[in-house]
């Protein structure tokens, strides 16, 4: 049987209750105080979800090494399990992300595995960073920018199959993140490239289903090291805009220049209707994709600032997608997308602490301190026994990462799984 015995997450979860019941009433009377429900906090907590990508199951790597652990998913079905066990102690990660060509199956027995462990699908990804094994052209100079018309329907029929396959397992969106760019000045001519992308997106764009969405994510570089196509916010809004009223932008919090504002960006995309969702991960220097919440919790609060400042006022069209994208090289890959799923979570629970009247009111009379305070004092509050009493009352754990390891699933399953050379690896 996939998944993690019941009985013992139970058993797990008996050791901390009491711990937890007490932690939960001082929280929920300080939150009193300050005329707070915390039931209601737990209430939206309890509606959020955050996506798995199939891809981050298996160990990530850089471009000198990967060291695969034991137990590592063989294929697309022991990532659905893998990704299962994420939600089942986790509960907070209802669906999955796949990634064409690497996941690509019987779209029924997709469906099925997904339902035997209590997952959906959420947006599909492409792939034209890379070629894949037989594939007639080559996409070493772009793929939907390429200045060859063939290569070009190569990569618009690749997105258009990835629709297809979406729609078989019931995914609602897609997601195009291309490599396409330049090494050297002189290379590539700017504004010619990013018509030609712009021409691929319309036929990709034409082809989505009525009720689909189509993100577009932009990164400043890597691996093209001297411009991309789709190198930032701006260019990725210009193409959301071009294409029309079902493209949006997605907003990976790596691939930014170092200490940008990407709260304020995100705020932008929101008020003019073009927030997409989220890659989520942390960084130090670049498109690092370490674990969400592990560099700067405080960045990722306050980019939860701006979307619950949304949700609250009801922004029209506000509906983003939250993925994680993250590559696990020195941790067990399904104890860091706990965590990370878990930190998501956190950030939207303290930004749902704001006190918004109080905010708006400094803002208003240009209280600078006392409108910095109002933010860290709903950061500083521990909001531990919220996400954890919410996930005891879905069937979670207390301590995902302690039932985990309790549960020995790690070693369960590298019984049963032979260690293979290589899987898709790739992070975007
Ligand atoms: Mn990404």
């Amino acid at each position: 049987m996939a998944g993690i015995d019941p009985g013992l997450i139970a058993a797990e979860n008996e050791a901390r209750a009491a711990a937890l019941a007490r932690d939960y009433a001082a929280l929920a009377e300080q939150l009193d105080r300050r005329s707070i429900d915390i039931e209601r906090i737990k209430a939206r907590l309890a509606a959020f979800g955050v996506a798995v990508p199939s891809w981050g199951v298996g160990t990530g790597g850089t471009r000198f090494a990967r060291f695969p652990g034991p137990g590592e998913p063989r294929g697309i079905f022991d990532k659905l399990d893998d990704c299962g066990v994420i939600h089942q102690l986790t509960r907070v990660t209802p669906t999955v992300s796949l990634h064409i060509p690497w996941d690509r199956a019987d779209p029924a027995a997709l469906k099925a595995r997904a339902q035997e462990v209590g997952l959906g699908f959420d947006a599909m990804n492409s792939n034209t960073f890379a070629d894949a094994p037989g594939q007639p052209l080559s996409y070493k100079f772009g793929s939907l920018s390429h200045t060859d018309a063939a290569v070009r329907a190569q990569a618009v029929e690749h997105n258009l199959e990835c629709i297809a396959i979406g729609q078989a397992i019931g995914s609602k969106a897609l997601t195009v993140w291309i490599a396409d760019g330049s090494n050297f000045p002189g290379q590539s001519h700017f504004t010619r490239a990013f018509e030609r992308y712009l021409d691929s997106m319309r036929q990709i764009y034409g082809a989505l289903p009525e009720d689909w969405r189509l993100f577009s994510e932009h990164k400043m570089y890597e691996p093209a090291f001297y411009s991309t196509v789709v190198q930032d916010w701006g260019t990725s809004y210009l193409t959301a805009s071009e294409l029309g009223p079902r493209a949006f932008c997605l907003v990976d919090l790596g691939h930014h220049a170092p200490n940008v504002n990407i709260e304020m960006i995100v705020a932008r995309l929101i008020q003019f209707g073009k927030l997409g969702g989220f890659h989520f991960n942390d960084s130090k220097y670049g498109d690092d994709d370490l674990d969400a919440g592990s560099i700067d919790p405080y960045r990722l609060f306050l980019v939860f600032n701006e979307l619950v400042d949304a949700e609250d006022r009801g922004a029209p069209g506000f509906a983003p997608a939250h993925m994680l994208d993250q590559s696990h090289n020195v941790t067990d890959p399904i104890e860091s997308l706990m965590v990370s799923a878990t930190e998501v979570a956190r950030a939207y629970a303290q930004a749902l602490l704001v006190d918004r009247a109080v905010l708006e009111a400094a803002q208003e009379a240009n209280d600078a301190l006392m409108a910095t305070l109002t933010l860290k004092a709903a950061f500083r509050t521990d909001v531990e026994p919220i996400l954890a009493q919410a996930r005891l009352e879905q069937g979670g754990a207390i301590d995902p990462v302690a039932a985990f390891r309790a549960s020995r699933y790690r070693a369960a399953i590298a019984e049963r799984r032979p260690a293979v050379a290589s899987i898709g690896g790739g992070i975007v």
